[in-house]
């Protein structure tokens, strides 16, 4: 008996420390920042000294993989947890059958599966589940996950939203509909109402989770003007006006990611605050693919270029300053990681991603072996003359060492070696038809066992 109630002291004390633990949680996530775009990974234009400190003083992966090339899926699936199958968000439009443009669905071999225009909200987010476990929510940049302006961040368990993603000046602004002032740069707007927020959270006293999705550096490219002012000086005639823009609209991220940063001493919450910072997909096209380096191509392809991102992830005293990690993670991995750190339950009934803290806190350098998958079909840039799609739907398997690309419409495969080729310069498909046998059937596994969408011949095709 005395031994029972021991344990109940022990169990009830052991409860009200952890609940007392729950670390506060910032999670950043940039639009269309690829993985060779921050200083510290090299690349020779951009200035990002905030971040590159945040990198030092925390883990970075070398491997981070987001879960799509376009913004919409990919924050679908951050917010759920889950592939895109489960989700239905594949595309942002469907550029098959753009407005005000011939509908091409019948020059597509296969019934096009259908798209969600929104999350439903049946699913239970990272903001329902941090809420259902003490935390305030604060949603402070583009959601992506509506439609006409339903289904907005506050219907997906988020306390407090400011929401915007056209614009970076005079953006309208999402829930109250307020058009901000011309010479108000959305990001430094967001990150205003970010402060306001864990300031007050501070003050009561309660843990906060703040989501601060930034527009930056997604096109148009809209800078501030003594940014540009700055790059053009530095930069003079070398590069082009884009570019410039560009280098311009990373400064103004890296510096908000520094207001935040500072934000959390001034409060005195930085050693009870992870703080992750990761991309929705790769840099968009670009002279020299300067945000993405030399992997190949960009956003909205299925190569590294499109799918590599940065991943930091900051913890004082929790996490070691300065370690790097070279397993590959991926966007779904959020989820499970930040209910961990939380010691929140997982809402979500169906989570296809990992926990990442064993290997943030240094408890383990590898996660199980894992191939991650996308599943993409979108169609875009019909040739009239060959009559094929220049892009067509793709479906993708990365075991690690390995990655194929299926073309479903085509009945082709291109396969990589991405230890030794990581670039994606050589198709192996057919000197290792076993490999590519392997990888193909896993894959296929995988469609089936998600309950992915059958490839369905559409019968109006015409060729
Ligand atoms: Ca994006």
């Amino acid at each position: 008996m005395i031994k029972r109630i021991l344990i109940l002291a022990i169990s009830c004390f052991i409860s009200i420390s952890a609940a007392a633990k729950q670390p506060n949680i910032v999670f950043i996530l940039a639009d269309d920042l690829g993985a060779h775009t921050l200083s510290s990974d090299g690349n020779p234009i951009m200035e990002t000294p905030h971040l590159d400190k945040f990198a030092n003083e925390g883990m970075k992966f070398t491997r981070a993989y987001a879960n799509a090339s376009t913004c919409k899926p990919s924050r679908a699936a951050i917010m759920s947890g889950q592939y895109a199958p489960r989700t239905s968000i594949y595309r942002v439009v469907d550029r098959h059958k753009m407005k005000g443009k011939p509908d091409l669905s019948n020059s597509i071999k296969f019934k096009v599966p259908p798209n969600a225009s929104h999350l439903a909200l049946e699913n239970v987010t990272i903001a329902e589940s941090l809420k259902s476990a003490g935390y305030t929510t604060g949603h402070f940049g583009k959601w992506h996950l509506e439609q006409y302006k339903n289904y907005l961040p506050d219907t997906q368990g988020f306390d407090v939203s400011y929401e915007s993603h056209k614009a970076h000046f005079a953006a309208k602004i999402n829930v109250d509909q307020k058009i901000l002032a011309e010479d108000v740069y959305v990001g430094d707007y967001m990150t205003d109402k970010a402060i306001e927020f864990m300031s007050q959270a501070v003050a009561k006293k309660q843990p906060f989770f703040t989501y601060l999705p930034y527009f930056l550096i997604h096109k148009p490219t809209e800078s501030k003007a003594e940014d540009v002012a700055y790059f053009q000086k530095k930069l003079g005639n070398d590069y082009d006006q884009t570019t410039i823009q560009v280098a311009a609209m990373t400064k103004a991220l890296d510096d908000n990611v520094a207001r935040v940063l500072t934000t959390l001493k001034e409060l005195g919450v930085d050693d009870n605050t992870l703080v992750i910072f990761t991309s929705d997909n790769g840099g968009y096209k670009m002279q020299d693919n300067i945000l993405n380096g030399d992997l190949r191509t960009y956003k909205g392809e299925v190569y590294e270029g499109g799918l590599r991102v940065p991943f930091l992830a900051r913890y004082p005293g929790k996490i070691k300053p300065g370690s790097t990690n070279s397993e590959m993670v991926m966007g779904i991995d959020i989820y499970p990681t930040l209910m961990a750190f939380a010691q929140a339950q997982l809402g979500q009934k169906v989570l296809d991603g990992e926990n990442l803290m064993p290997l943030l806190t240094g408890k383990t350098q590898q996660l199980e072996q894992r191939a991650l998958y996308w599943f993409f079909p979108k169609w875009s840039q019909y040739k009239a003359v060959t009559k094929k799609w220049k892009n067509s739907w793709r479906n993708v398997i990365n075991d690690g060492q390995y990655k194929l690309i299926q073309y479903p419409d085509y009945k082709t495969i291109e396969v990589y070696d991405l230890q030794n080729d990581p670039n994606e310069k050589k198709d192996i498909a057919k000197i290792y038809p076993e490999i590519a046998q392997r990888l193909e059937k896993q894959l296929n596994q995988w469609k089936l066992a998600i309950s992915a969408h059958k490839e369905i011949p559409n019968p109006n095709y015409s060729e």
